[in-house]
């Protein structure tokens, strides 16, 4: 060996060093690149998500249907429930879980706080499972979140019914009539499990649960009989009745046990029950409930929506209903919290019929319109920014009360890039 080898060596040797250097760098760099960082680190004082009741009605919806999930991508826990829930159902537990609240049901918040029980239970599903009493527990932002933000905690109402209590009923053979999902009584079990799986909600518990006057009142049946019963009479707020009434069949409490011991021994073939008759379907295709087949829209939806005040509030989805009369106008409001870029589009418009479609601001200035001929679908998008718009729908020519237009908001605020750049 010499000096000259050695240093060519030793030349070499850093090449190869600051290659791979370079190399792994680019690699961090690939797989970390730079974010923006927030103008500030400060974690934001939470407030409560601002809701009505049609807000809250729809959200049921959007949650029945597995609908609400996408906003909430990870750290926070995923409320995807993956199925079907019979709307009415997460309607009528919701009314009845915030009931005590002192705003009546569907309370999530009251005076800007979140409306809890016992500091355990929160909001409108009062949500108790992994929050701040449990053993185990959420993380801080999901528990902020079921605290805050009532679409949240619907959905995570939701997700706690659908995989935690019908899964687990299904799974261990307790099964009503075939386990139809879309068969609202096949629910029972698992409702009864959202309050706990206990001979304390059996039906035929007649120390717990006598529930003397059923079906003209609740008093003193089991909790989910008092579900049921809320299915059947929706409370009216405001003029306005919450939900279309689904008269749910209650089974025959003897099928069930009288106590906690008999309830221990009970063998899962006695579980299996058949369909308490007759059984009921419900979904939100127009918010109206659906009793087995051969159903039609008795009415129109959304209404009244005739005017700018009256404009019914609504989120992305889809949404069916009708041009009831000539002059029926019908508005939709939608409040975007981000910027972002809004798709609207009417389509299914009936034969012989001449819908329009047209958008306002918050300053009822029309920013946008689609105004083809004939039954052809119409189509707008507009750059938003958090505030109110207006959807518009109403007719040039014709009208329906048999078939309904269909509306579907579509809105890319959740991008990160706007587009157009503002
Ligand atoms: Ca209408
Ligand atoms: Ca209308
Ligand atoms: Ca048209």
């Amino acid at each position: 060996m010499n000096d000259r080898f050695n240093r060519a060596a030793i030349g070499r040797y850093s090449g190869l060093v600051f290659l791979a250097a370079a190399l792994l760098l680019l690699g961090v760099f690939l797989l970390f690149p730079a974010r923006p960082q927030p103008a500030s680190a400060q974690v934001p004082t939470p407030t409560c998500r601002p809701y009505n009741d049609q807000a809250v009605a729809f959200t049921c919806c959007d949650a029945a249907h597995d609908d609400v999930a996408d906003e909430y991508a990870p750290p926070l826990q995923d409320v995807r429930t993956g199925g079907f829930i019979p709307p009415v159902i997460l309607k009528a537990i919701g009314w009845y879980e915030s009931s005590n609240s002192p705003t009546g049901g569907w309370t999530q918040c009251v005076n800007g706080v979140p409306f809890d029980t016992g500091g355990c239970a929160w909001g409108i599903m009062q949500v108790r499972s992994h929050m701040n009493c449990d053993t185990t527990q959420f993380n801080a932002e999901t528990q902020q979140q079921v605290k805050y933000d009532y679409r949240y905690n619907i959905a995570m109402g939701a997700y706690i019914l659908k995989k935690w209590k019908w899964d687990w009923h299904q799974q261990n053979g307790r099964i009503i009539g075939n386990g139809d999902p879309y068969i609202a009584e096949h629910w029972y079990y698992a409702v009864w499990a959202y309050h706990q799986w206990t001979a304390v909600n059996s039906p035929n518990n007649p120390i717990d649960n006598p529930c003397p006057n059923w079906p003209s009142s609740f008093g003193g049946c089991a909790y989910q009989d008092k579900v049921w019963w809320w299915a059947a009479h929706p409370p009216s707020r405001g003029g306005r009745m919450l939900w279309s009434p689904v008269n749910l069949t209650r089974p025959d409490p003897a099928l069930f046990p009288t106590d906690q011991a008999e309830m221990d021994s009970w063998p899962t073939w006695r579980w299996r029950i058949s369909d308490p008759l007759p059984v009921h379907q419900d979904w939100c295709r127009n918010c109206l409930p659906l009793v087995l087949k051969n159903y039609r829209a008795p009415s129109d939806t959304y209404e009244p929506n005739d005017s700018f005040a009256q404009a019914w509030p609504i989120e992305t989805g889809t949404y069916d209903s009708y041009i009831w009369h000539a002059t029926d106008q019908d508005y939709y409001k939608f409040t975007p919290t981000r910027s972002g870029a809004i798709h609207v589009e009417l389509y299914d418009i009936p034969a012989g019929c001449d819908y329009d479609l047209y958008l306002y601001n918050g300053a009822y200035q029309l920013i946008a319109q689609s105004t083809n001929s004939g039954n052809q679908s119409e189509h707008l998008e507009s750059w938003v920014s958090p505030g109110s718009y207006y959807i518009l729908v109403k007719s040039a020519s014709g009208y329906s009360r048999e078939s309904p237009y269909r509306l579907h908001l579509y809105w890319i605020g959740k991008a990160t890039a706007p587009y157009p750049p503002p």
